[in-house]
């Protein structure tokens, strides 16, 4: 695909000519076939990400199926059990691939009548960065990912592929937005102007209680669900705030992205749903579902890994700013020059087995369906370059039990659930599908450079 943004004329890829790929509206409990023909010069596949799928369709090259070679094609399954945001991406060289444009959601409607509020109309955003120079795009690694400790965060940002996405409502319309971040390495901050988020799902549907929050936090490959209400005419940009960290000075400046911009109209909209949107529903399902899964926070983890890193020959200089600050997440790349000459080649990003100091694919756990499965996560604040990991879990769901040892009270089912630097995060894993499915970093260069698992469901 040849493509136009912030005035460059790029080479990128696209899913059937579309960028992001099309969007994918399904009902709950159906199935879809997906004929993938791979016409890009890399071998690659399709993954689904969140959704659990027979094991053969999740497109993880190396673990469920061979990469699909340029003029070779691969027919996926796709059974989407339960209702939610998800989306799909190829599972090889992601810092190449999805960076380029090969990233799409998938809206499952819900079976279940009014799961969600009544809404004027619902918006599914992709977000996104692209980093580029003057002209044409910063070269990616051939061999391994360039960028290797921070990972790659862009200069342009992207909302469903527009540097200057624009939505027009009409005044008091109340909009439903499924967010996802198919960005390599970036945290987004996100709000709407001063506007209140209404939040009422993550990535596997709804929360027990819905909740107000002036801001949402979402990490590469989290996906949340928000409603806002524009009550008033006039513009409203989306943003995403930051404190950016400059490593060679060791200090923060705040940074604000706008995203984009909503342009609320001085009709008002029909149907007036100010009431509605004003109440926080709670979801007695979740509910009663959770109180049993919840009981199990009592006992300890069974399985438990440590993040970290290995380099090999880093210059005084680099090491000196890897350890001169240590953040519980990078919002930025604040040693571009240094990260982007860091490559996957000379750095190791480590899954450790905390009990028998396996590492990454040795690890290799074992579980049979219908465990319920306590895994520890704790992020070494120690590390050579401690930062934010968001950890994703394939072809099953899980629940964030707790952080730090803090019961989590409001919870949602999850894929991908972030770890930052020096926290210990509990999860509860439902076995319920059975295959070789992986568990790895979703920041693409740490997948590039080592940061991955594998776990088999009997
Ligand atoms: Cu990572």
């Amino acid at each position: 695909m040849r493509r136009t943004i912030a005035g460059r004329t790029l080479v990128m890829y696209g899913y059937n000519g579309q960028y992001p790929g099309p969007l994918l509206q399904v009902q709950q409990g159906a199935t879809i076939l997906v004929d993938f023909h791979n016409s890009i010069d890399q071998p690659s596949a399709v993954h689904w990400h969140g959704v659990r799928l027979e094991n053969r369709s999740d497109g993880a090259v190396g673990v469920t199926q061979a990469a699909v070679q340029p003029g070779d094609r691969y027919l996926y399954r796709v059974h989407f059990r339960d209702a939610g945001i998800y989306w799909y991406h190829p599972h090889v060289r992601e810092d190449i691939q999805q960076d380029l444009g090969l990233a799409g959601n998938v809206l499952v409607t819900p079976a279940a009548r009014n799961y969600w509020s009544t809404v004027n109309r619902e918006e599914v955003l992709l977000l996104d960065d692209l980093l580029l120079t003057e002209r044409a795009l910063v070269p990616y690694g051939r061999e391994a990912p360039t960028h290797a400790l921070s990972g790659r965060h862009g200069n342009v940002t992207l909302v469903n592929g527009d540097p200057r996405w624009s939505l027009t409502v009409a005044r008091g319309e109340v909009v439903r937005f499924h967010l996802t971040n198919a960005a390599n390495a970036r945290f987004f901050n996100l709000s709407f102007g001063t506007l209140p988020l209404k939040l009422v799902g993550s990535d596997l549907g709804r929360y027990e209680r819905e909740s107000w929050t002036p801001n949402a936090v979402i990490a590469p490959a989290e996906r949340y669900v928000v409603e806002v209400r524009f009550d008033r005419a006039g513009p409203v940009p989306l943003l995403s705030r930051v404190q950016a960290l400059d490593h060679m000075a060791g200090w923060f400046v705040p940074q604000v992205d706008t995203l984009g911009v909503i342009q609320v109209l001085d009709a008002p909209a029909v149907p007036d749903l100010r009431e509605s949107f004003a109440t926080l529903r709670t979801n007695r399902d979740e509910i009663d579902e959770f109180a049993s899964l919840r009981r199990l926070a009592s006992r300890p983890a069974t399985h438990a890994l440590t993040l970290g890193v290995r380099m090999d020959s880093v210059p005084l200089a680099v090491a000196t700013m890897l350890w001169g600050t240590p953040v519980a997440a990078d919002w930025n790349d604040g040693m571009p020059m240094v990260n982007w000459a860091v490559t996957g080649r000379r750095t190791t990003w480590l899954l450790r087995d905390a009990e028998n100091g396996a590492e990454n694919m040795d690890v290799h756990w074992r579980f049979s369906r219908g465990d319920l499965v306590r895994m520890q996560f704790y992020n070494d604040p120690l590390s050579a370059h401690a930062m934010a990991h968001p950890i994703h879990v394939h072809g099953q769901r899980f629940l964030v039990l707790s952080r730090n040892g803090a019961l989590v009270d409001n919870m949602v089912w999850k894929d991908t659930a972030v770890v930052p630097v020096g926290e210990t995060v509990e999860l509860l894993v439902e076995m319920s599908n059975p295959g070789r499915w992986m568990i790895h970093c979703h920041i693409a260069e740490h997948l590039g450079a080592g940061m991955m698992t594998v776990f088999d469901v009997q």
